[in-house]
Parts: C-alpha cells; structure tokens; sequence
C-alpha cells in the first residue's frame, strides 16, 4: 500500500511540475483528487485494510493528498507570478526614449510692447482705460478742438460711417470721455486700435494701435510732462536714454512738441538704424488745450493736464528692429516663433 502510494504521489508531483498552464493543473487535480481520481480510488479500497492498520493507512493517504494539493498551489501561484510579470513587462514605458515636445505659442510684439508700456504707466499711478472703436464726429474731433475744417477730417484720411460717426482716428476720445465722468485729478493711459484710410506699407497701415496718455490736475507743468516722459523713456529703452523735445502743432494741446528719445543701437554718434541721426522720434506731447478742458467744464486757471500719444507698432519695430510694419499683420508662424 505505502508503495502504491508513493508511485501515486511521485507521479502526480513530476505531472504538476511539467504543466505548462492552468487547465492541465486543474486536469491533473481532478485525476488524482477527484470523485473518482487515482487517490480516492485508493481511499475507496479502505475496506479492504486490516481494521488495525486503518489509522496508519489513513493517515498516509492524507499525507499523499496534502502533498499533492501542496504542490498543485505552489504551481498555480509560479502561473500567476508569470502573468503578471509578463502584464508587467508588456506595459512598461522606456523613459529614455526622445519625447514629443508641445507646441508653445509665442506673444506677439505687439502685445509684449503693449504689456511694456502699460506696466510702467501702472507703475506710476495711471489707470488704463479702453473704449469705443466706432466714436462720434464730436469725440473724435471736436471735442479735441479739431476744428471742421481741419485736414485731417477728410474723407482721404477718415472712415466715415455717416455723416457725423467715424471709425477714431486716435484714441483721444476715450479720454474726452473719462475727463466727462468729472472726476478729478485723472491719470490714464488709452491703448487701442485706430483707423486711418492709409495705403498699406512698410510704415503705414489703415489700422494700427495707439497708446494715448492723459493727466489732468492742479499745478501741472510742461516740467510734469518732460519728467514723466524722460522716466518713461529710460524705462521702456534703457537707463542710459536721453530725450529731446522738438517744437510742432497738434489741436488739443499748446504748447505741444514731438519727443525724440537717443538712439538706442548707437547711443546717440548716428547709425544705419537711426539713420545716422542719433535721435528717434517716439511720440507727440502737449500741455491740454485750455478749451479742450473747458468744452468739459474743467476750470483752466485751476486745473492743467498734459498728454501724449504713440503708435504701438513703432514702439515695437523699433524695439525688435523689425523694418517693415507688415510682418505685424501678416501672422507668420516662421515670424511669430522669434519673440
Ligand atoms: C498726441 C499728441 C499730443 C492727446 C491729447 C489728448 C486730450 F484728450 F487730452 F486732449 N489726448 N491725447 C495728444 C496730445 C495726443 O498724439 C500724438
């Protein structure tokens, strides 16, 4: 008996061992252990044992079946463990691979001098305030004492989308509009598109952006105007920069001048880029015209103001050396990707 049991047992573990998944395993439990598998064969024949060796012989058949079941386990978590490691293997990523780098878009140079200009004037106290692109005959002209015959009413050189509304030709009519709040002292600066019925070229654009700068308060000077604009200058060109302040005409301001700043390539000797003249021009200035501020019921013994204005796009062709103003229109990704 103890013979027939070991041939079982030897058999069973060298099958167990040699299974190569998980139904033959199962094949070879229900062989040897099941209803009518090898070893319950064998407990079957009990009857036929002499009734003093039962214990004994019982007690090997239990063995035999521990080791088997023992075996068959120790088998099935070896195929679990090779599951899992293959699952493993197959869901590895290789970080040493080259990635794919993500497509990041670039601010344009129009909007970093935007961003330029504002955070120094915010720096200073002035709000930034927008407004509307179709204006008024009265807020574009006016109201800024641009008299009805004046040229530059023309229909060569304004939208017109009646008789008396128009595409603004400068964003000083968002600051008539603020001075009619009637709240002062006022310090602001009005960034925004403008139209003028210009052919396109590489100076010149029927819409382009301006930035406008107004300050209204009591004791304000021409002194104010060219301490602020000489900060302003350093700030936005370099510590090193100079001004210069060239006699010329608006409407809504007297006095009024043109500022140059020193060039910033040459510094001042003259060079192809400021086409040898050391200066170049940045923006036109003035003291506010007294009727400018009493068409807004703005006292003019009591109250001063200076303002300015600038083209954002010269700021920014001049600030990256571009030298054809199209290539801010054109939206060229090759063009777009340097700044
Ligand atoms: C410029 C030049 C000089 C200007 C004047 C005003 C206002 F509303 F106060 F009258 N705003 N901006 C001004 C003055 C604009 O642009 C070249």
């Amino acid at each position: 008996m103890k013979d027939k049991l070991n041939k079982i047992v030897s058999e069973a573990l060298s099958q167990i061992d040699g299974s190569e998944h998980l139904e033959k395993l199962n094949e070879i439990k229900v062989a040897y252990l099941g209803k009518k598998g090898e070893l319950t064969q064998v407990l079957k024949s009990m009857k036929d044992v002499a009734a003093e060796d039962r214990p004994k012989v019982g007690q090997m058949v239990n063995e035999a079946r521990t080791s088997i079941e023992e075996r068959i386990e120790k088998k099935k978590k070896d195929f679990e463990k090779k599951v899992l490691e293959e699952k493993i293997k197959k869901e590895t990523i290789d970080v040493t691979l080259p990635g794919k780098a993500p497509v990041i878009g670039h601010k344009h140079p129009n909007q970093i001098a935007l961003e330029d200009v504002e955070d120094i004037f915010v720096g200073m106290g002035y709000q930034v305030v927008e407004g509307p692109e179709v204006e008024y005959d009265y807020y574009n002209f006016e109201a800024l004492n641009i008299p009805a015959n004046h040229p530059a009413k023309d229909e060569q050189d304004t939208f017109y989308i009646t008789s008396d509304i128009v595409l603004r030709t400068q964003t000083s009519s968002v600051q008539v509009h603020e001075m009619e709040k009637g709240k002062l002292p006022i310090r602001m600066i009005a960034p925004g598109r403008v139209f003028r019925s210009d052919e396109v070229d590489a100076t010149h654009s029927p819409s382009f952006n301006q930035i406008e700068g107004l300050v209204i308060d009591k004791n304000v000077t021409f002194a104010d105007l060219k301490g602020t604009l000489a900060e302003f200058a350093k700030k936005m060109f370099g510590e090193d920069t100079k001004v210069r302040f060239r006699p010329h005409h608006f409407p809504f301001t007297e006095p009024s001048a043109e500022m140059d700043v020193s060039c910033f390539k040459c510094g001042g000797k003259g060079c192809r880029f400021c086409k040898g003249e050391g200066w170049i021009e940045i923006l036109g200035c003035g003291m506010v015209h007294p009727r400018v501020l009493e068409m807004r019921d703005i006292d003019p013994d009591k109250y001063q103001g200076f303002a300015f204005g600038m083209g954002l796009e010269r700021i920014a062709l001049l600030k990256y050396e571009i030298d054809d103003m199209r290539l801010l229109y054109e939206n060229d990704i090759r063009f777009l990707e340097q700044f």
